[in-house]
């Protein structure tokens, strides 16, 4: 018992003197929009379908926007629903100007973008800068080597092989789908670098045509009313320069695995995380801040996908001259626990990785999911999904929801010959589970009527999970107590806290398996996180994280399975925590 309690004491300390305590965000001037916003991302395919075809489409994103209001959502944030011959479900866009027709047409766009003005939402598109479609035009006239468009892809002649005469591609390096990230095309007799599916060639960012072009692409956006743009996929975006020879390096092995076809098995030292990446991203920010400053209006954004090191991570946000991306995404939350399993001491990891690297008077955020992770539900327990939603919106800075994840949906039960993600495809019947990200991307769960009210059609484009029937939002709306319900008291209270808005951070663990973040602002009420992330029942002693909380706590919000009651004070001296139970506590 004393063992733990200096123990805890000294991760306290260690914690606060490394910057834990944001104390300065509360002199700050007026936040923008964004770094307190709510951020909700939606995967257009599998929100809602409203034309019977069983596959989601924007008049059924526009025809739920209120349930979105109704969430208290900032911003929706919409995976790609540029033309796409689907092979990775629009992350293989070949026309990034139009929208593909099953998703409805640039007319429905409007529409969508009107109705969320009223609704004073705001839209996000994904920004799918590292490739195109093999089927967009800039393609195949780089295949026919069109005046313009000779270098707009990474191509390569090959090296012979000496002992066999072969042609062989130009390095070893792997896709992430699989397989070797080269593929030859008869036509134009060379090889293409492809770091996704062999229909995702890899634009050529050395090619300066190719950077205007995709600044082009963010102007279009904009003057149709979108606040910014989530970038997909950064860590690949630029590949090392080639040498003297035009020779480009091969990685070398990581002994991670011993399957010669997964990405893992070599290193990507050439491949991602290259400087020029981070320039880019500094590019992308002007655009967007040039047209704020001709068009006025407010700031649209620039989120970051990137689930490289913080070394790397932290340079997105700027440097001392330039601006970056307002929010590179913070995935800690969803790799630390990967990697380590969950437990307080992990979650504080994975806190401390962002705030103790994250440079001054920058925003941080939160995420638990998106449409390449297992649910959130499934990934770290159905019990634990309210405890996991508190610290995305509990924390300080922007929170992100994917969707599904207020109503605790879990994964789909999808079989092999179901699959349609390519990841999925190009491994086999045995391992496809460790590759396919189809369970976390079935129908959202609207009702506990057919088809769980996604579609009014007979089928759906990927099977719904198992337990519709009582996880989706009609029966969570009705319920007396509800994942949804919780999520709910969750946003009000963030909106209504300056504390949360505006306040300090510091955490720590009590009794080795509980966490406690304490949230505090002058002249405003403390709020006080408890989490038992273990299996057995706690007793914790607030104080011992900070003196002066003595008196009485008043509980706001309880996970669903916690038997307190809201509005009811407790001792913090000897509060008593069931497994997995989470609270939110006041001392007004
Ligand atoms: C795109 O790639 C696929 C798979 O290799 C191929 O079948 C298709 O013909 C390609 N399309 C073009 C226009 O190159
Ligand atoms: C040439 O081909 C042979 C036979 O496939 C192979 O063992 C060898 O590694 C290749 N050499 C190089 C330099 O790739
Ligand atoms: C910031 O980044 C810009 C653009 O990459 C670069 O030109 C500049 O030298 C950097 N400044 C500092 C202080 O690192
Ligand atoms: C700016 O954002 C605020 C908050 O969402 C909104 O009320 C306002 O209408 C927006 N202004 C413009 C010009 O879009
Ligand atoms: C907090 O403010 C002080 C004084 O204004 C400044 O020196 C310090 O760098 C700031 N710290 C952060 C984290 O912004
Ligand atoms: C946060 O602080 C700023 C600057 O003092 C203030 O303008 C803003 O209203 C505060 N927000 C809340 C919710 O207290
Ligand atoms: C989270 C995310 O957006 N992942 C995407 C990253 O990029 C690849 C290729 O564009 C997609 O397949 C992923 O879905
Ligand atoms: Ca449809
Ligand atoms: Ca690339």
């Amino acid at each position: 018992m004393r063992f733990f309690l200096l123990l805890t004491f000294f991760i306290f300390s260690v914690g606060s003197g490394n910057g834990c305590q944001l104390e300065n965000s509360s002199t700050e001037a007026t936040k923008d929009w964004w770094e307190t916003a709510q951020f909700y991302q939606i995967y257009p395919r599998s929100f809602k379908d409203s034309d019977g075809d069983g596959i989601g489409d924007l008049n059924g994103i526009t025809s739920k926007l209120e349930y979105l209001k109704d969430l208290g959502v900032t911003a929706a944030w919409l995976s790609p629903i540029f033309t796409s011959p689907m092979v990775d479900f629009g992350y293989d866009i070949s026309d990034f100007f139009d929208i593909q027709p099953e998703y409805g047409t640039l007319e429905d766009f409007r529409a969508l973008i009107k109705r969320a003005k009223e609704l004073d939402l705001k839209i996000i598109l994904d920004f799918v800068p590292n490739h195109s479609s093999n089927e967009s035009s800039w393609f195949k006239k780089s295949v026919k080597r069109e005046k313009g468009y000779e270098d707009y892809y990474v191509w390569h002649d090959g090296k012979i092989n000496a002992t066999t005469g072969d042609r062989e591609p130009p390095t070893n390096w792997l896709q992430y789908f699989r397989g070797s990230a080269w593929e030859w095309n008869e036509e134009r007799q060379q090889y293409y670098l492809h770091q996704f599916a062999v229909q995702q060639p890899d634009l050529n960012y050395r090619n300066p045509l190719v950077v205007d072009q995709m600044k082009r692409v963010l102007r279009y956006w904009l003057n149709e009313g979108v606040s910014g743009f989530r970038c997909d996929a950064l860590p690949p975006l630029f590949e090392v320069l080639p040498d003297a020879d035009g020779q480009f390096p091969d990685e070398v092995m990581t002994g991670a695995t011993d399957d010669p076809d997964d990405r893992d098995y070599l290193t990507t030292t050439y491949i991602e995380n290259q400087p020029e990446t981070i320039d880019m991203v500094y590019q992308w920010r002007t655009v967007l801040d040039d047209h704020k400053r001709i068009f006025g209006g407010n700031s649209s954004v620039l989120l970051i996908e990137t689930y490289s090191a913080a070394w790397f991570s932290m340079q997105f946000y700027g440097n001392r001259s330039t601006e970056g991306a307002h929010l590179p995404f913070n995935f800690n939350l969803i790799t630390v626990m990967e990697q380590k399993g969950l437990s307080a001491s992990h979650v504080q990891e994975a806190i401390d990785l962002w705030l103790n690297n994250m440079p001054a008077g920058r925003t941080a955020n939160w995420v638990i999911g998106n449409h390449d992770k297992r649910r959130a539900a499934s990934r770290y327990g159905e019990e634990h999904i309210d405890a996991m939603n508190m610290l995305v919106m509990i924390l300080p800075g922007a929170s992100v929801t994917y969707q599904g994840e207020e109503i605790g949906m879990t994964d789909g039960d999808i079989s092999w010959e179901d699959t349609v993600d390519p990841w999925g495809c190009n491994s086999n019947p045995d391992i496809y589970e460790q590759y396919t990200r189809d369970p976390e991307r079935t129908p959202f769960q609207w009702t506990s009527g057919s088809n769980a009210g996604f579609t009014d059609g007979p089928s759906t484009w990927l099977p719904l999970a198992d337990g519709y029937e009582t996880v989706n939002v009609e029966t969570e709306s009705s319920a007396d107590r509800s994942h949804l319900k919780i999520y709910k008291s969750l946003v009000a209270l963030r909106k209504s806290s300056k504390t949360l808005q505006n306040g300090s951070t510091k955490y720590g663990i009590l009794e080795e398996d509980v966490l406690v973040i304490r949230r505090s602002l002058t002249n405003s009420p403390t709020l006080v996180v408890l989490i038992n992330f273990g299996t057995e029942t706690k007793t914790v002693d607030v104080s011992q994280f900070d003196k002066s909380l003595t008196a009485n706590l008043n509980l706001l919000i309880r996970s669903l399975d916690s038997t307190k009651t809201e509005g009811t004070g407790y001792d913090p001296l000897s509060l008593s925590l069931e497994p997995a139970e989470a609270l939110i506590l006041t001392t007004e």
